[in-house]
């Protein structure tokens, strides 16, 4: 039996202790206009955490009209540039002094070991602010020499561009990062001058919660960020239907993305969405295995395989196939599975039971279309929350293990004899989101990075963040970007205006 243990810091504590937590709308915190409320639950061992209001489509109603009004508020709109970067930064500040705090309620709420969020996921928030901070006082226009034939006489034209902020954005967040993905979104959205209703996973909005605290402790006005929590095909539909809101920044399913699609319709949103991925691996027969080992474990095991971008397929040359089947089986048993908040824990529990069947599912249906285990494999824990990392064999491109994200700690590994049949084989899937390419040639390299369709290409890496590297998927993995200057753009017009003067 796993238990939850007590956190150490005195933050999560005390926030764990006001066990009802509730909604922020303009600046204030109250209950759920239906007063309803749902438990969320420490996936690993069962046990209740808090209470979440569960708001509905009047309470969107409210928090989009906030939102609306503080765009053009005296407070937001007339916050100098560089009080807008100092804020952000503000933020970035705030999240480290409680890096602890943040870094165990996400594991107690996701499951993810504590490192994960320690070292990785809370310091990356952060980042968000600071490197979004800097582009508060570089937002530009341009003027522009024009071609226009017809002028006055004795006139002339003189033209030039501004930016504008696109508006009031629905954050729409995931539960796998969901620290770090909510960053993602608020960060660039508050550089630009946009304001926001931010909609956590109904699986983990703790972090959220306590993220949208740290912002107003640091100054924020109010209507800047509004917070609903609530269930997805609810508050996320009432969002993405909303004709004023005038762009939904999604990360998730493609299933759901492509429903947010058709719900934007109506006034035409604007629309970024980072959807699945089902990214290849491709090991070429001189890659430094000393790399390419535990590169490629870290690719797919880490956060137990629930990463969008997670190297889920591995195609290996013939010549080290074997090796990296057994390298790949070896580094997924010395990894160990308990509490994330246990030192020792590597992999805590999947976010919850059903998408630990979810993956169950996967390996049971490829286990009968002839696939082979040759690690892992099982679901495990007194609830059925874990999964063992597995290392699968024998996978056909046309089964559903190999064309679905899986989103679990499932990897298959494929053998191939030429770099052309490598290719094929990492571009046949709907999804274009990442992938990574191993070889110490560094022209073969390039060739290959250049010819898989995906947003990133890592070379003899996977799964390297930061803040100045865009991400975004080609294919069914979504549209726009996030993270460097292209995911600024997506929170800002351009305004052209054209005069004769
Ligand atoms: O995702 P959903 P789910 C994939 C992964 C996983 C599968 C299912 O393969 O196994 O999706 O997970 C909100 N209108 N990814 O079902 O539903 C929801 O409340 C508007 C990949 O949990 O897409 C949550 O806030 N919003 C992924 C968010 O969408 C709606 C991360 C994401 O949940 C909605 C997560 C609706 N009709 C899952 N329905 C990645 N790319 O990283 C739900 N939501």
């Amino acid at each position: 039996t796993i238990k939850t243990p007590e956190p150490r810091s005195e933050g999560a504590r005390a926030f764990l202790a006001r066990r009802q937590k509730q909604i922020l709308i303009d600046g204030v915190w109250r209950d759920a206009g239906s007063g309803k409320r749902f438990e969320t639950f420490d996936p690993a061992s069962g046990r209740p955490l808090a209470e979440l209001a569960e708001a509905t489509a009047s309470d969107v109603d409210e928090a989009v009209a906030s939102a609306r009004a503080a765009l053009t508020s005296k407070e937001w709109k007339g916050m100098t540039p560089s009080a807008r970067g100092k804020l952000l930064w503000k933020i970035a500040e705030l999240i480290d002094a409680h890096v602890e705090e943040l870094a165990e309620l996400e594991t107690l709420d996701q499951g993810k070991s504590f490192k994960t969020g320690r070292f990785g996921e809370i310091p990356a928030s952060a980042e968000q602010f600071r490197y979004f901070a800097g582009f508060c006082t570089k937002i530009l226009g341009t003027t522009i020499p024009t071609s226009i034939a017809y002028q006055p006489e004795g006139k002339q034209i003189f033209a030039y561009t501004t930016r504008e902020p696109v508006g009031v954005v629905a954050a729409i967040t995931p539960w796998n990062s969901p620290m770090l993905m909510a960053a993602m979104k608020l960060a660039p959205a508050l550089a630009a001058g946009c304001t926001v209703v931010l909609k956590p996973a109904e699986e983990t909005s703790l972090t959220a919660i306590r993220l949208v605290e740290l912002m107003l402790e640091a100054g924020l006005p109010k209507g800047v960020v509004n917070l609903v929590t609530g269930f997805g095909e609810v508050v996320g539909a009432a969002l993405t239907a909303h004709p004023d809101v005038d762009k939904v920044a999604f990360t998730g399913s493609t299933e759901v993305g492509k429903l947010i699609v058709s719900a934007a319709e109506g006034n035409l949103k604007k629309l970024t969405l980072e959807l699945g991925g089902k990214s290849p691996a491709i090991v070429m027969p001189d890659a430094d295995m000393a790399l390419a080992i535990p590169g490629i474990a870290r690719g797919i095991f880490s956060n137990s395989g629930q990463v969008c971008v997670a190297g889920s397929r591995v195609y290996a040359h013939r010549a080290v196939y074997d090796a990296v089947v057994e390298g790949l089986s070896k580094a997924a048993t010395a990894l160990t599975l308990g509490h994330g908040l246990d030192a020792g824990t590597d992999l805590g529990p999947l976010v919850n039971r059903k998408q630990a069947d979810r993956v169950a599912g996967f390996i049971a249906e490829g286990r009968s279309e002839g696939a082979e285990i040759t690690s892992g494999g099982n679901q495990t824990g007194e609830f059925g929350t874990f999964f063992e990392p597995t290392v699968v064999t024998s996978v056909r491109p046309d089964m559903r293990m190999m064309r679905e994200e899986i989103f679990g700690p499932v990897v298959a590994v494929t053998p191939f004899d030429d770099p052309e049949e490598a290719i094929a084989y990492a571009n046949d899937s709907p999804y274009g989101l990442a992938g990574s390419v191993w070889t110490q040639d560094l022209s073969s390299a390039h060739r290959l990075a250049a010819r898989v369709k995906a947003g990133t290409i890592w070379i003899n890496c996977h799964s390297y963040f930061s803040p100045e590297l865009p991400k975004g998927g080609h294919k069914q993995s979504g549209w726009g970007y996030e993270n460097g200057a292209p995911g600024l753009e997506n929170y800002l017009e351009t305004k052209t205006v054209c005069a004769v003067i």
